[in-house]
């Protein structure tokens, strides 16, 4: 019951549900096969049972149990009576061991009590990765403390009409440990060499041209940028002290960071010097004991084998065999719209949106796959409002293709699952977005 509590499920055992014992077994190949994420949850006359190997499987086994227990628990006010639960065994384990989001905090900013609940929303799904995009042309959103300019003056900005701001290094090692104890790994993303324009106006030095000479033309003396074109800005590859800079940058980060990953953009520019800037990148991160992740572009360089490409087009031909993670734009792109619905929005990609039909029929076509992630970029996704209604519910199609194989994959059956998650989803306060398919009524409850 412990464990239920720590789950979020606000449960007060006077009240009870009452259930039988918590059995974790000792047996080695059982173990084994159950993997770093896996689980059994049995429930039968004698109580309930849930084995794994580690406290992340123990962790997905109580989801499971959570999304088997009513709805109306997820609400801390609701009243709880006996509850009868069905007799089953299920043993689960996930296809994928990266299931994840992207958060753009730089366009618009989203605080740390947002996160923490998009933390407990996708622990729900069993989603463990959550990759925050903290730095581009419109706003710096981490404090790195032998920078002090790039959020005393980068940070003030945002897209127009997004929010600015930023997270202290307190608040974002504060969302690590919240995300650890729900299985969740946060990558940080440093975007270099390009979108880099708050860095640049912080520190002048790093741009080879005058700031109010670039495009798009900033004014004198330059100003924040609240525009949304993109590939404009860019570290000055020819100066060598950039690099002072980045390595910096990276160590801080590396400092604070528990997970194994730094993600260091490096998408949408063209330079001569790229593919060095890309290389040096991914060694300083590799010299703090960090593996690299960067935007597919990355591959045109000879990085390391260890570097993770994060696939947006799917267009980039590798010089390296390196594992990838699939955020193919056509699919996972959840800025796009839902349709039909959102109205402020970019298609660049695909021009009329991304249905949750069309997320869930994703087929992967590399072998090197590490897993799935869907990025929501935040030029015209300002609210925590417009990011529920992006993310939910086309997140939880990224989820079950993530954890399921595909032998089980069959969307109409997914969608009369999922339309049972309408209470859960409106009790946990979440402003979905109602896909037609799914007879959801329209939720304004945030
Ligand atoms: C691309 C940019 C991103 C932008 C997004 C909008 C990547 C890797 N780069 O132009 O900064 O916000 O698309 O959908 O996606």
């Amino acid at each position: 019951l412990g464990m239920l509590q720590k789950a979020n499920l606000r449960v007060k055992p006077s009240e009870g549900i009452s259930c039988g014992f918590w059995n974790l077994y000792t047996d080695a190949a059982l173990y084994q096969s159950l993997g770093e994420e896996g689980y059994i949850l049995e429930i039968n006359n004698e109580g309930i049972f849930l084995k794994a190997a580690t406290k992340s499987g123990l962790f997905y086994g109580i989801q499971t149990l959570r999304q088997i227990l009513p709805a109306a628990l997820e609400n801390a006010t609701a009243a709880t009576n006996r509850i009868q639960l069905p007799q089953l065994y299920i043993k689960d384990i996930p296809r994928y061991s990266w299931r994840g989001t992207m958060v753009d905090i730089s366009r618009s900013f989203f605080d740390l009590e947002y996160l923490k609940d998009h933390v407990d929303r996708m622990a729900l799904y069993k989603m463990n990765r959550l990759h925050l995009h903290l730095t581009d042309d419109q706003g710096w959103r981490i404090e790195i403390k032998s920078k002090p300019e790039l959020t005393n003056l980068g940070s003030r900005g945002a897209v127009e009409g997004g929010r600015s701001g930023y997270l202290t290094q307190e608040e974002y090692m504060e969302l690590q440990t919240y995300a650890a104890a729900r299985n969740v790994i946060i990558i940080p993303e440093i975007d270099m060499p390009g979108h880099i324009y708050s860095a640049l106006l912080a520190y002048p030095e790093l741009s080879c041209d005058d700031l109010s000479n670039i495009e798009p033309k900033m004014a004198t003396p330059p100003q924040l940028f609240s525009g949304t074109k993109v590939g404009w800005s860019k570290l000055c590859l020819t100066k060598p002290e950039i690099y002072d800079f980045v390595a910096d940058v990276i160590e801080e980060m590396a400092a604070i960071t528990t997970g194994p990953w730094i993600h260091i953009g490096g998408d949408e520019i063209e330079d001569d010097l790229y593919e060095e800037f890309v290389v040096k990148a991914d060694s300083l991160v590799r010299s703090t004991g960090k593996i690299t992740i960067g935007w597919e572009e990355v591959t045109k360089a000879p990085v390391n084998s260890s570097l993770i490409s994060q696939q947006w087009h799917g267009e980039v031909e590798s010089v390296v065999d390196v594992k990838v993670i699939e955020s193919i734009c056509t699919s996972f792109y959840f800025d796009h719209a839902n349709i039909p619905g959102q109205e402020k929005t970019n298609n660049w990609c695909k021009k009329s949106g991304v249905t949750l039909e069309e997320v869930y029929n994703f087929q992967s076509e590399n072998n090197n796959v590490l897993g799935l992630e869907a990025p929501v970029w935040t030029e015209f996704v300002h609210t925590d409002e417009d990011l529920d209604n992006r993310f939910w519910p086309r997140i939880i199609a990224v989820a079950e293709l993530a954890w399921s194989e595909d032998t089980t994959k069959n969307y109409t059956d997914f969608i009369s699952r999922l339309k049972k998650h309408e209470e859960r989803l409106i009790n946990m306060g979440i402003n979905y977005f109602p896909a037609e398919e799914l007879g959801w009524k329209e939720n304004t409850n945030k």
